[in-house]
């Protein structure tokens, strides 16, 4: 049996995990169960990369201790990898005792072995980046990467000697052109390497939550050795039971983001050279999912979307299959709540949900009874095939060939366009077969037969080929068509025929709902965008604004409006008008005689026709809810 060892990147515990995480994962969990399909012996490796200064500082921050923070973490990783049915067979952290033991022992022997020594390092230090940088980098005396304060800091530490490796490691992408993936990432990579390569700095004395080095116990390892050697520590290297690591080792590939190809194309292999160990297979650098305004998805920018609220709202396979349909993978892509929607409606609601629901309607309806949800129904008919019928066939069944090359190649949105493109043809098929219109005919019965037998078979590949991607969903089509397990492997993704006569149809709920699109951007703008990084104001900043106590004298519906309220508030001086998109909440009989927060200096603007002078202060969660302050006198000041 052929084995296959994928693995993603290890991330830090040092905040919540984001979308950004998913992607890779999603991506690597896809390419596992792609391979277990194929019956290959699959080790898929994710975990947590838990040491550094900026964990350190985190949980300092948190007032608890390292590892207590991390821990607490770690457990959301888990469990939002649950929640995306994250088919992992290991999850690695860098605090196990087994790797921290086995990253000294790798130490050490880089040590003995002469490819580690000890020297000084001095530069400009980014707590935030974990990297150091020579003063003509820095970019107006800020850290060039992320543009926070650096400091200068000298220490003693020990040096890999990378330097020497730069030869072999041109020769080792020469001799296999296909080690960095995509094509762009790996002429990144040669550009470097040719530039010259500096020896790595691998272990600090400026903060201690790392694994020490055993024999200079004032050296903590410095994260790239200790981050990277997980992939072999987790399969033994270093440990006594090598069962593993000689079974799955060299990787067949390693998925990362494209900012740290670096590390896992010249590092890592160097590090591997010295310990004289083969080199994995391929690392495959993918792009950024980038959020609105262009930037990376990342904690630091605080620029999030809660990946636990979107699986809860459309559920886990809509999720992981917008991730990788809607960005070709070595490219960077937008994410948006738009296209998201847009993807279930089209995609995942019309073209594929459809195309099931309305198949075993009619398979139902066609063979007794139109409120039947489980039928037994049989589809054996004499019937000639029809040119449209062998289109369809073939186009099934040399489907899988595509989509398996697509797949190895990591072009999962490729792969996966090319299965909506067979839904598309069944829909097409169906619509002008129209088995409607004489599915009661008892003469056409075999017609009728053929035509969804046809149907079936298509949705029958098409939920094995989708299953790496979306196992729940396929899991649902198989029962709803009535096809056994054993009919839908990867093996008969492209034989014709298999689903029995007389399988048993069952009419479920819909495999996805269509969403109101202009109702669900305005709730998921509320809670999907979680902003860490806030931008504080100063006190004065927030004296400039007028907040008073405005009594609602007068109040009415905004014709041809079903939003708008107009209201007139005494602000304790005059009466003023202010127009509110209340309508759908309060009814203007509940606002009279109330005191509300009024914003009495917001420039008058105008709103419906109407001249609007101040806002009215509310919270806007799943229901807009004023803030009364029916205890005080208008007027009042608001600080
Ligand atoms: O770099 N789009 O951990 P990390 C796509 N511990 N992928 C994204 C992303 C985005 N906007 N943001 C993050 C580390 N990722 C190290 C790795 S490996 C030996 C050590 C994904 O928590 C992507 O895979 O910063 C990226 O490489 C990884 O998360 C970075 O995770």
């Amino acid at each position: 049996m052929k084995k296959f060892y994928v693995t993603t990147p290890i991330y830090y515990p040092s905040g919540e995990a984001h979308l950004g995480h998913c992607y890779s994962t999603v991506a690597a969990d896809a390419i596992a169960r792609f391979n277990r399909m194929r019956g290959h012996d699959v080790m898929f490796l994710t975990g947590t990369d838990e040491h550094g200064q900026k964990i350190e500082t985190n949980a300092i921050k948190e007032g608890m201790k390292p590892k207590e923070y991390v821990d607490k973490i770690v457990e959301k990783f888990l469990n939002l990898w649950k929640i995306l049915g994250i088919s992992y067979d290991k999850f690695i952290r860098t605090t196990d005792d087994y790797h921290v033991r086995s990253v000294q022992k790798v130490f050490k022997i880089l040590y003995d072995k002469g490819e580690i020594y000890k020297g000084k390092y001095e530069g400009w230090y980014c707590v935030p980046c974990e990297s150091f940088f020579s003063h003509t980098r820095l970019v107006s005396g800020k850290c060039p990467d992320c543009g926070r304060d650096v400091k200068f800091q000298s220490e003693e530490a020990y040096f890999f000697k990378l330097s020497k490796y730069s030869e072999r490691i041109l020769q080792f992408y020469r001799n296999n052109p296909d080690f960095i993936e995509p094509e762009s990432r790996k002429n990144e990579m040669i550009k470097f390497v040719e530039s010259g390569l500096e020896d790595l700095c691998v272990s600090r004395t400026s903060f201690k939550w790392g694994v020490p080095v055993d024999f200079d116990p004032d050296h903590v390892v410095y994260v790239w050795i200790d981050a990277l050697t997980n992939y072999i520590t987790a399969l033994g290297f270093g440990s006594e039971n090598l069962v593993s690591f000689d079974k799955f080792w060299p990787a067949d590939v390693h998925i990362v983001g494209k900012e740290i190809v670096r590390f896992h194309a010249i590092i890592w292999p160097a590090i591997l050279m010295a310990l004289d160990l083969p080199l994995p297979k391929k690392i495959y650098g993918h792009g950024w999912l980038l959020f609105g305004d262009g930037n990376k998805m990342s904690k630091s920018r605080g620029n999030v979307v809660d990946p636990v609220v979107l699986c809860k709202r459309y559920g886990t396979d809509a999720v992981r299959y917008f991730l990788l349909r809607e960005i070709p993978f070595g490219a960077d892509g937008t994410f948006s709540n738009l296209s998201l929607i847009e993807r279930i409606n089209f995609d995942l609601a019309n073209d594929l949900g459809n195309l099931l629901s309305r198949t075993v309607s009619l398979a139902i309806k066609g063979f007794g009874g139109s409120d039947a949800d489980c039928r037994e129904i049989n589809l054996a008919g004499e019937y000639e095939s029809s040119q449209e019928d062998e289109r369809l066939i073939q186009k099934a069944i040399s489907l899988c060939k595509l989509y398996e090359n697509d797949f190895e190649n990591f072009e999962f949105s490729s792969a996966l366009s090319k299965v909506w493109s067979l839904i598309s043809d069944c829909n097409k098929y169906l619509d002008n077969a129209a088995p409607w219109k004489y599915m009661t005919d008892e003469n056409e019965k075999a017609k009728f037969s053929n035509v969804l037998y046809n149907v079936f078979e298509s949705l029958r590949i098409i939920s094995i080929l989708i299953s790496p991607v979306m196992p729940e969903t396929a899991i649902k089509i198989q029962e709803q068509i009535g096809a056994k397990s054993e009919i839908c492997t990867w093996q008969n993704a492209s034989n014709w025929g298999l689903l029995a006569f007389n399988s048993k149809i069952k009419k479920m709920e819909a495999i996805f709902l269509r969403i109101d699109c202009e109702k669900e951007l305005d709730d998921l703008e509320s809670v999907t965008q979680k902003n860490d990084n806030m931008d504080f104001i100063s006190i004065k900043d927030f004296s400039k604004i007028d907040l008073r106590v405005g009594r609602v004298v007068g109040c009415e519906v905004v014709k041809n409006s079903k939003k708008i309220l107009k209201l007139t508030i005494f602000d304790g001086e005059c009466d003023r008008e202010v127009v509110s998109g209340i309508a759908q909440r309060y009814t203007p009989e509940e606002l009279i005689g109330r005191n509300v927060i009024l914003v009495a200096n917001l420039k008058p603007a105008k709103l419906c026709g109407i001249n609007s002078n101040g806002m009215i202060l509310a919270s806007s969660g799943k229901n807009v809810n004023l803030i009364f302050t029916d205890l005080s006198e208008p007027g009042e000041r608001i600080s």
